[in-house]
């Protein structure tokens, strides 16, 4: 393949089709209106999209990509004090599609019914293709910066894991501003020329409504779809169901196989390091197991000394990586980006795993309780204790993450309030400062927060 990062786009076929919320363009037609946003963001460095799942934001991205430009997915409900923070740091030129109402930056229109012939340029594979802004344990969103080199890497790590061509047709529902559905879900069809149908929202019905070769969904998709037999049988024709972002359930791997005939493929991976290790069409699969390193990873446990930990299949270490497929950085935080690695230059995951010594792997949980997975959302607990202290009836709070059977973990804020307030009221100061899948889903009133001698929160004592 073309070292294009969209190298399948560049051959611009006509019976290569991209449908995203009920619109259809062919790859030619795709490229043709994403050349004319190319033209128009000559000069520019870097641009936001409000990343709706919609064709727009397709065809902006795509064209963004094929200039050159930095883009920067923005969460399209994002609250107020989420946005601010992303534009500040960010600081992107203009918005490239819709805009919030409230910008007071340039707006650079995206039409998908215009046909340019682009001649890309060639791009350095160092560029950076996208801002992804990601949840810490504490502060404020990092921006993730991801190079063409390692987009380019990461696909082809799946491509040659899963045998995906270009006469593999992708659906999905998945958001269009984080890696799972931006990358794997939108780039990934472009890069090897093959379809997409992203369906809007991920539910069932909607997976079950069309027919593709592969499937891709969050654990919650698919525990939704183990508990809708009638939708589920559609996916038997498949010839690949994807699991990642979180812990897919055993007993949900189980039913989906009861229900398809298919044993889901898992696949791990972060913002900051895309997919690294991936179940391989043609491999083993095991529930709850995330299959091996792709092409040109490498991954290593170790223990709290930081000493290699065996890859016998039952010793636990920290899972490091290291591999093309990783990013260059957080965007204005190099003290943030230096502690991230060792300092013989891994990636420190944060994911607790386990290695046999045919290279599969099993992550058994994360480090820290302070960064929650939700719906296959990344949240930091932090984050919302700082914006629920911002309210004036808080005087205190903990944020932590309990088991969910659909969600994974559910957001749980235990407050100490000293002024009357309701849980609605604190969970929609969530909602309006960062964004929707950030609210507690249960509030908690107590006198008292469990502390240690020292004074800190014993977050374990609430989740009993
Ligand atoms: C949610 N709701 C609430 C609430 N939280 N209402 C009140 N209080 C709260 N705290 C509302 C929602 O707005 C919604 O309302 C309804 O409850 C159901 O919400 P939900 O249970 O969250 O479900 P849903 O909206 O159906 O979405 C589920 C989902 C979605 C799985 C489709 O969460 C999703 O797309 N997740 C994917 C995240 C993802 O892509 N992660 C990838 C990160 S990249 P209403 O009115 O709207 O119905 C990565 C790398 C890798 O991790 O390895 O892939
Ligand atoms: P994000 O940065 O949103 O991409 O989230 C990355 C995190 O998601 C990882 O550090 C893991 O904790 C989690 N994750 C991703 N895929 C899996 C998987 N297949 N199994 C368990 N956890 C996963």
């Amino acid at each position: 393949m073309s070292s294009h990062l969209l190298a399948g786009l560049l051959d611009a076929r006509t019976d290569r089709l991209v449908t995203v919320a009920g619109t259809t363009l062919s790859h030619a037609d795709l490229l043709g209106a994403a050349g004319a946003v190319a033209e128009s963001l000559v000069g520019r460095q870097r641009v936001a999209v409000s990343a709706t799942p919609t064709m727009t934001t397709v065809v902006g991205v795509t064209g963004a990509l094929l200039a050159g430009v930095e883009v920067v997915p923005v969460p399209p409900d994002s609250g107020s004090a989420e946005l601010r923070h992303m534009l500040t740091d960010a600081a992107p030129d203009a918005w490239l599609g819709g805009a919030p109402d409230e910008t007071t930056l340039p707006t650079i229109d995206v039409d998908e019914a215009a046909r340019a012939s682009y001649e890309p340029g060639v791009v350095d594979s160092e560029r950076i293709a996208f801002v992804l802004y990601t949840s810490g344990t504490t502060g404020l969103p990092k921006g993730v910066l991801l190079s063409r080199r390692a987009l380019t890497a990461g696909l082809d790590g799946l491509i040659d894991a899963w045998g995906w061509t270009g006469d593999d047709t992708v659906v999905h529902g998945l958001p269009l501003f984080h890696v799972h559905g931006l990358v794997l879900g939108a780039l990934g069809p472009l890069r090897v020329g093959g379809s997409l149908v992203h369906v809007g929202k991920g539910t069932p019905e909607a997976y079950a409504g069309v027919a593709g070769t592969m499937y891709f969904a969050v654990p919650t998709i698919w525990s939704r779809i183990a508990e809708a037999p009638e939708h589920a049988a559609a996916l038997r024709d498949a010839r690949l169901l994807v699991s990642g972002s979180a812990a897919l359930p055993v007993p949900v791997f189980e039913r989906v196989r009861e229900l398809t005939g298919h044993e889901v493929a898992e696949r791990y991976g972060m913002s900051e390091t895309l997919i690294t290790v991936a179940t391989r069409a043609d491999g083993v699969r095991r529930a709850g197991w995330v299959g091996v390193p792709v092409d040109g990873v490498e991954t290593r446990v170790v223990g709290d000394d930081g000493a290699a930990v065996a890859h016998d299949g039952e010793s636990v270490g920290r899972l490091e990586v290291r591999g093309p497929t990783l990013f260059s950085g957080y965007l204005n935080r190099p003290e943030a980006t230096a502690e991230s690695f060792t300092d013989d230059r891994w990636f420190r995951t944060g994911d607790v795993a386990v290695i046999d010594a045919a290279g599969n792997h099993r992550i058994v949980g994360r480090e820290s309780v302070d960064l929650i997975k939700s719906a296959g959302y990344r949240i930091g607990a932090g984050e919302i204790e700082s914006t629920l202290l911002g309210h004036p009836a808080v005087a205190e709070c903990a944020v932590i993450g309990v088991p969910d059977p659909d969600l994974g973990q559910r957001i749980v804020a235990f407050v100490v309030a000293h002024s009357p307030v309701s849980a609605a009221e604190l969970t929609s100061h969530v909602g309006e400062e960062l964004s929707a899948h950030k609210r507690p889903r249960e509030v908690v009133f107590v006198d008292a927060l469990p502390r240690n001698e020292m004074g800190k929160v014993q977050k374990k004592r609430l989740a009993q």
